[in-house]
């Protein structure tokens, strides 16, 4: 996979070369480029931002930058439309060679043909960046991050970016950042793990679905629960019994009441949704005063 990130702060993504994903990138799985946005700049204070027309706080990024960066870095426009692998592509004839037009001198060569790619911005106004989206763009051959700071970046660049490739525009949560350099860490961080060879271990990122770790399809649209190692005591706090039991079934059944529990106390939204549920399912969340209603109920 290629990524690459515009910004005006190119050393918030020092930590991309830590941890798995660092590995990644030092085996050439991951090929990561971080632009400055500044180098398309063409006056001497190399000028990114400008006030709002119409009013209003805050600065806007102006478009011309983003214009001639996106030139530089995107592939020239010949995509299907505005589809994530998984949905089914809208086949575009590829055109004979000696009916592409010529290319512009500095425009970056054409990607083999075939080759997905996207553009995402980080946006608070984005759509919600969600594990299925991770999953989505992990299957991207070609991703490219527009990190915008202040208020935006002029609509201009997106509209203009949408008839060349695919755009998201992504928030990863409702609370307000300085810019969308955090919330590509977290976007690369959930899409590069899913990667193949990048998750060290045997835990397959197929089955891996959002709550249900290492316990998967039994634990389906759960928070995980609490989790323990050695010592078995521990400044007088013990290890739940059960889990030195050995006795697998009790062990499967005591993950997940905690898991309901911790579910329905942190995010009723996910336990309102939870099917089918069991009876002892019932017993836990009526227990933790979540209203179970007799149609839920598997018999
Ligand atoms: N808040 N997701 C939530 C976001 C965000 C702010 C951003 C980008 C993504 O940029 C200012």
């Amino acid at each position: 996979m290629r990524v690459d990130i515009i910004t005006i702060f190119p050393g918030y993504f020092g930590p991309l070369g830590m941890s798995l994903i660092g590995k990644a990138a030092g085996r050439g799985d991951i090929e990561f480029t971080v632009h400055d946005l500044r180098s398309w700049t063409r006056d001497v204070h190399h000028t990114v931002d400008d006030t709002p027309y119409g009013g209003g706080p805050g600065m806007v990024m102006k478009p011309e930058p983003w214009g001639d960066a996106l030139d530089a870095i995107l592939p020239p426009a010949r995509h299907p439309p505005d589809q994530l692998p998984d949905q089914p592509p809208d086949q575009l004839p590829d055109q004979p060679p000696d009916q592409l037009p010529d290319q512009p001198p500095d425009q970056p060569p054409d990607p083999p043909a075939g080759q997905s790619v996207r553009l995402v911005v980080p946006a608070p106004s984005g759509k919600p960046f969600t594990q299925d989206m991770a999953a989505r763009y992990s299957r991207v051959d070609h991703l490219v991050f527009a990190c915008g700071r202040y208020e935006g970046i002029d609509a201009r660049v997106i509209e203009e970016a949408r008839a060349r490739v695919p755009v998201d525009e992504v928030s990863i949560g409702d609370y307000v950042l300085a810019g969308g350099e955090p919330a590509v860490l977290v976007m690369i961080e959930s899409i590069c793990r899913l990667l193949p060879g990048v998750l060290g271990n045997a835990e397959s990122a197929a089955d891996d679905s959002f709550g249900a770790g290492r316990d998967g399809a039994a634990m389906a649209g759960l928070l995980e629960g609490p989790v323990y190692t050695r010592p078995r005591s521990w400044r007088s706090r013990e290890v739940p019994p059960v889990l030195l039991s050995g006795d697998h079934a009790a062990i499967a059944r005591w993950r997940r009441d905690a898991a309901l529990r911790r579910t329905a106390e942190n995010r009723p939204d996910l336990a309102a949704r939870l099917e089918p549920l069991d009876s002892r399912d019932a017993e836990v969340l009526s227990e933790a005063g979540f209203p179970v209603s007799g149609d839920d109920m598997a018999h």
